[in-house]
């Protein structure tokens, strides 16, 4: 109730406002906000969990942003601040709604040498959308409102707020205070701007007109939920659908219009459909590097429409014929409304031809994806998983070749299935997919990381074993990080014993070491053993840690243009 003159610790109303706000988790390494987490305990159901790692508790944060739409909170201290802004980079590169607090400096003793302390607020600036300081508890519960504010509005992305004290102390003092939370605010997307209804128009009259025309959606369209209406519109216009790797959960990849992620880390059919595209439809996607191969895919130039939340996308790296300021979910919906199906007619040819690039990608591809090698192919471990992750399962896939081994190859069986992805960050995945589960833990979540990706965060099993996070990790074991090898290969003039020490490790059966820390491991050496592995691990409800022993020496395909 507004108004009341009770004073209250700063504990209680913070604690009281994340359950409002509808937060299940925190993730964290202390201490930070003592007093908030025993009154967490006392006046909530939040669970606390703590990682071993700052950066692992961001990533856990991002992972279950990115799996809920709801922002993911990390907590450190002082002397943990910079290790949380590192792991907000990847949340803030993909739109990710996580916001972090952490403890900070205190006017008494700052520039005197105090303990553990510089000054960390500089080094949030790149990795967030607002990046504050709470002074007084006074300012906890509007500055906390802020956060989740800029959070989920537009386009998404992380927020962080520095607590007075080294371990955010501030929250132990007392003020007159309210525990008010605008819930509108507690999910992406709070708001569903309109577009205008000329630009609308102007868009669908273009897009009616073209014979060849294509949509690159991206991650714009995951956070405002609009997969049904993107594949609605696709179909009454039979326009096909390419995705950024952000984007790949807005439609399954078994659609007849689906041609699969364009880019760098891509499908070479969908690389190709949008390069013979007379139109390319740009749906929230930034137009980023890795989605248009580095501005190759589509070429600048090419006739391009583009829908977005933020005017300042628009037209960014393409010159525009038409743009629409909007969320894409009523956008689409606009253009659904007033499309005129009989247009649909003359891209007959088009649709035929994206499904002989469709066809001819899995001709080139199925030696690969069916492999029975020994060392096992790892394109084989991306078709295990498009067969038998749940129908209402989410994907957590890391950065380098495991993103272009799944990117390319993974398939999406149906749109109750989800994908997530590393924005660059090796090692990304793993917390992210136990973050995931955490948000979702009714639906199974399936990771698939290097072997590289997966040392960076081990210490985490340990953690999903203690707050019951049983997300089923695969590992393609290969023994290095193999995606360097062409770059050392190069570097050295070709491939030496010394060029291949500065990406290769020691045999590690990861398998043995997830039943030392308490979850369950099995080994895969055969392709054959992929399927009941994976059966047996999403019955198991705990932690799993399927090793795969996978070949060093295969590479995955790179971009076409
Ligand atoms: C934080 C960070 N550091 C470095 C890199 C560069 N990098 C990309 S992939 C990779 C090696 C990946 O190895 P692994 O996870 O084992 O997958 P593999 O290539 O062997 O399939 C490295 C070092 C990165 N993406 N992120
Ligand atoms: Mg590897």
């Amino acid at each position: 109730m507004l108004g009341h003159n009770t004073k209250r610790t700063g504990a209680e109303v913070f604690a009281e406002m994340l359950a409002g706000y509808g937060v299940t988790h925190v993730f964290m390494v202390p201490a930070v906000v003592r007093r908030t987490y025993a009154e967490m305990e006392k006046r909530t159901k939040i669970a606390r969990v703590h990682c071993h790692g700052e950066k692992s508790a961001a990533y856990m944060a991002d992972g279950y942003a990115r799996a809920s739409g709801k922002p993911g909170i990390c907590m450190a201290q002082v002397i943990g601040a910079l290790n949380i802004a590192a792991g907000l980079r990847d949340a803030y590169l993909a739109h990710s709604p996580v916001i972090a607090i952490t403890g900070g400096r205190d006017p008494k003793t700052k520039f005197r040498k105090v303990y553990q302390e510089v000054d960390d607020i500089p080094a949030f600036e790149p990795v967030t959308k607002f990046n504050a300081t709470v002074d007084d508890v006074v300012r906890i519960p509007d500055m906390l409102r802020q956060a989740f504010r800029v959070a989920t509005t537009g386009a998404p992305g992380p927020v962080h707020l520095q607590f007075r004290g080294n371990e955010g102390q501030v929250d132990t003092e007392e003020a007159i205070m309210e525990a008010l939370v605008e819930t509108q605010f507690a999910q992406v997307p709070p708001f569903r701007p309109q577009p205008e209804a000329a630009a609308v128009q102007a868009a669908l009259a273009l897009l009616q007109q073209a014979e060849r025309p294509i949509i690159v959606a991206g991650g714009g369209v995951r956070s405002s939920g609009a997969a049904a209406e993107l594949v609605a519109f696709a179909e009454a216009l039979q326009i096909p659908v390419a995705t950024s790797l952000n984007g790949k959960d807005c439609i399954p990849s078994t659609h007849p219009l689906s041609i699969g992620v364009v880019g760098t880390y891509s499908r070479e059919s969908a690389n190709r459909a949008v390069n013979r595209a007379d139109l390319v439809c740009f749906i929230g996607t930034e137009t980023g590097g890795m989605t248009t191969h580095f501005w190759a895919v589509p070429k600048i130039g090419t006739p391009a429409i583009q829908i977005d939340i933020e005017p300042e996308a628009l037209g960014r790296n393409y010159p525009l014929a038409a743009s629409v300021l909007g969320d894409a979910k009523a956008v689409l919906s606009g253009l659904l409304e007033q499309a005129d199906k009989a247009s649909a007619a003359k891209r007959g040819p088009w649709v035929k031809e994206i499904a002989g690039l469709r066809d001819e990608w899995y001709a080139k591809y199925k030696a690969d994806l069916t492999s029975d090698v020994v060392p096992i192919h790892p394109a084989r471990i991306c078709s295990e998983l498009s067969k038998h992750v749940p129908d209402d399962g989410i994907v957590v896939v890391d950065t380098g070749h495991a993103g272009m081994w799944m990117g390319g190859m993974y398939d999406l069986r149906g749109s109750s299935q989800s994908y997530m992805r590393s924005a660059g960050h090796l090692g990304w995945a793993f917390p992210a997919a136990l973050g995931a589960k955490a948000a979702c833990p009714d639906r199974p979540v399936v990771c698939f990381t290097g072997d590289a990706g997966f040392w960076y965060h081990i210490a985490e099993i340990e953690t999903a074993v203690r707050w019951n996070l049983n997300a089923v990790i695969v590992v393609n074991n290969n023994g290095g990080g193999n995606q360097s090898k062409r770059g050392f290969d190069r570097a050295y003039g070709e491939p030496t014993q010394k060029s291949r020490e500065l990406w290769t490790y020691n045999p590690m059966n990861f398998a043995r070491l997830a039943e030392d820390m308490g979850a369950l491991g099995i080994r895969v050496e055969k392709a054959a053993d992929i399927a009941p592995a994976l059966q047996k691990a999403l019955a198991a409800n705990r932690p799993v840690v399927i090793d795969v022993a996978s070949d060093i020496e295969i590479l995955a395909p790179t971009a076409v243009t």
